[in-house]
């Protein structure tokens, strides 16, 4: 979107005009979906060129190349697009209505993260942000925007606390006072002028709570993750073996992890999730392991159609589906994995052979 060049002189620079624009386009993505949506500019962050400079120098990113890719863009929103003037930031709220860590009880299951139990949200959320950007564009002819959704070099967190919509939690995702943590974020970058909203403070306090429960002690101190330790990390973004030592703290967690957004006390006032697409399909709440053991790409395609899964494709999934048979403690299991102990993909195969190691009588 906003291929068009944008105009010198906003149109809707100052004025009255442009709160009533704000309001109109507040309640506009409201209507589409969102959850709350507030506004901020483009350079209301200037602390995170540091901070992502940090992060990337210290190695916290591993593999996730791209981190280290555009970071002139990444750190500094205002050079991404220097004619954008505001920024749009929402929230999608995604709440299960389910406990997300029952299932790490049942070591023969497989645990899903909640975000990625049903539809994808990059497709949704993409959506909506198009069509609320197309509504402003009929308010603002001439005027441009872009659309971002998690993919694009832009540290959303950051953009989202300077607008208001929450803060960043001691584990470094946004949490707000009306919606607890379990949202997704999308931005519209936009050359029409719209007032600012006022940034949101930290309300965390002594709570550590997040910080405790990490199965595998990701953070290097409150607001710093690495990424490296991270069983989000690990189970979606990591290629290849995972180390032997971080396993373990896999549990029967088989794509992302929840723990550090579940224990947070502030989803006492979690919103409901306005979209049913999110809500979990029974065949990924607690898929039996040993079923999953048995995928192959077709296989493996048609259980995850649709499903943010299917991005880290057959083999990732089936490595951690046998670290998480090899955690079960389940010698029933070994069956399920002695076949993958010769398979085409090396991560696999390595895998199998450890998880059959682990439950050898
Ligand atoms: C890379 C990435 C990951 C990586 C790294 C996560 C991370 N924390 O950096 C991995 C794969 C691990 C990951 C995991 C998850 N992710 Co992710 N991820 C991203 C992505 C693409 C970029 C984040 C980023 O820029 N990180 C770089 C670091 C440098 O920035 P930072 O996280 O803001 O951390 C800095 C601050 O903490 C700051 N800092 C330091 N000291 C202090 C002190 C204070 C007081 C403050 C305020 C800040 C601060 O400096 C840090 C650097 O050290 C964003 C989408 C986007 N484009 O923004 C989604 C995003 C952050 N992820 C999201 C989600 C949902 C998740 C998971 C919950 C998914 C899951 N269930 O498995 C987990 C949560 C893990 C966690 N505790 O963070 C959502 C979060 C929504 C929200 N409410 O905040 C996002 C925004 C995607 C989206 N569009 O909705 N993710
Ligand atoms: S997502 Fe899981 S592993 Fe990652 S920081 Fe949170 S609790 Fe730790
Ligand atoms: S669990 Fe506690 S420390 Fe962590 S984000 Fe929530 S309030 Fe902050």
């Amino acid at each position: 979107m906003g291929g068009r060049p944008p105009k010198p002189h906003a149109r809707h620079s100052t004025g009255k005009k442009v709160q009533g624009l704000k309001q109109r386009l507040v309640a506009r993505a409201l209507e589409e979906g969102f959850s709350k949506a507030r506004v901020t500019r483009p350079q209301a962050v200037p602390e995170i060129a540091g901070r992502l400079a940090e992060f990337v120098e210290a190695g916290r990113h591993g593999q996730m190349r791209w981190m280290a890719q555009r970071t002139g863009w990444r750190g500094d929103p205002s050079a991404l697009w220097p004619e954008a003037r505001s920024v749009l930031m929402l929230a999608e709220t995604y709440t299960p209505g389910h406990d997300p860590l029952a299932v790490l009880g049942q070591r023969d299951r497989g645990a899903i993260s909640v975000y990625a139990q049903n539809r994808d949200y990059h497709d949704i959320v993409k959506k909506r942000l198009k069509r609320v950007g197309r509504w402003l564009l009929e308010q603002a002819p001439g005027e441009a925007i872009k659309v971002f959704v998690d993919t694009a070099p832009v540290m959303e967190k950051p953009l989202a606390q300077a607008a208001g919509l929450g803060w960043q939690g001691k584990h470094t995702n946004l949490v707000a006072r009306d919606l607890g943590s379990w949202f997704f974020l999308g931005a519209i970058f936009t050359t029409v002028e719209l007032e600012p909203d006022a940034a949101e403070a930290g309300h965390c306090g002594s709570c550590r709570a997040c910080l405790d429960v990490c199965p595998t002690r990701a953070f290097a101190a409150p607001f710093q993750l690495d990424a490296r330790l991270c069983i989000s990390y690990l189970t979606i973004e990591h290629a290849g073996p995972v180390d032997e030592d971080l396993r373990g703290g896999l549990g029967n967690r088989i794509y992302g992890c929840d723990d550090c957004l579940a224990v947070c006390p502030w989803n006492k006032f979690a919103a409901k999730a306005r979209e049913q697409r999110y809500a979990a399909r029974n065949d990924l709440l607690a898929p039996p392991l040993a079923e999953l053991a048995r995928l192959d790409d077709a296989g493996f395609r048609a259980l995850c159609s649709g499903s943010p899964v299917k991005r880290i494709g057959r083999d990732r999934f089936v490595r951690n589906v046998a670290y998480a048979i090899g955690n079960s403690g389940d010698r029933g299991l070994a069956q399920a994995v002695r076949g993958l102990a010769g398979d085409d993909d090396v991560a696999v195969a390595d895998a199998a052979r450890w998880a059959l190691a682990k439950l050898a009588p």
